[in-house]
């Protein structure tokens, strides 16, 4: 079981020169605005406000740097799909996450955070594509599980699977913040992720 030791907020960049060094593995999280981003953040580290738990979706407008046991970062990527968002600031939201994924080296894996209540929406089929694209491998990870039938699981699961295309090297895990659920399992999954290309 990874134990989080020392987790720490690094820095928010609006540009590339903003960025830390390369010189720790990274894993960059992305999923829709409000559908647990923050909050699994937290759970991870056993933080309770290390990312901002936001009642504003959308707020989120720069890379967000964090740093764990000194020897990995997270990487928050400003929450998509938010409808109140202007055009021009989604572009931008594009080109700062196209650059980040298409040109960071230390860059190790996507944890893509989905609502395990509903179907994946156009922007995450979007966002899995892309990452696919750069060859970065995917942790899917179905949040709010705590609000869900049983009946439900096993049927959305398969439903998520299939809209995105969840190819078979891909990870997916069922994840409540509530429950703290798999938290470990989200974590052997990182690290699956940073032997593997390390
Ligand atoms: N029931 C439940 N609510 C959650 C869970 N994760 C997040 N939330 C709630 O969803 C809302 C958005 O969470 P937040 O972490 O800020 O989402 P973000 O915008 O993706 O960073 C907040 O009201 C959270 O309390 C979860 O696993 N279960
Ligand atoms: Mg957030």
């Amino acid at each position: 079981m990874y134990q989080v030791k020392q987790s720490e907020y690094v820095l928010s960049a609006a540009w590339k020169s903003q960025w830390p060094d390369e010189s720790l593995p990274e894993i960059c999280l992305a999923g829709r605005s409000n559908v647990g981003k923050s909050s699994l953040i937290n759970t991870l580290t056993n933080r309770r406000k290390l990312a901002h738990v936001s009642a504003t979706p959308g707020k989120t407008r720069t890379l967000n740097f964090y740093e764990i046991n000194h020897e990995l970062r997270f990487v928050d990527v400003p929450g998509y799909g938010y409808a109140k968002v202007s055009m021009k600031i989604k572009e931008s939201f594009g080109k700062m996450m196209e650059e980040y994924i298409s040109s960071r080296p230390n860059l190790k894996g996507m944890v893509l955070i989905v609502d395990y209540r509903h179907p994946p929406t156009k922007d995450d089929v979007m966002m899995y594509e892309f990452v696919k694209y750069y060859h970065i491998p995917v942790i899917v990870v179905a949040t709010k599980e705590d609000k869900l039938k049983r009946s439900e699981l096993q049927k959305n699961k398969k439903i998520i699977k299939e809209k995105l295309g969840l190819q078979d090297e891909d990870r997916f895990i069922a994840f409540s913040s509530v429950k703290k659920l798999n938290v470990d399992a989200v974590w052997d999954a990182i690290w699956e992720l940073l032997k593997e290309n390390a």
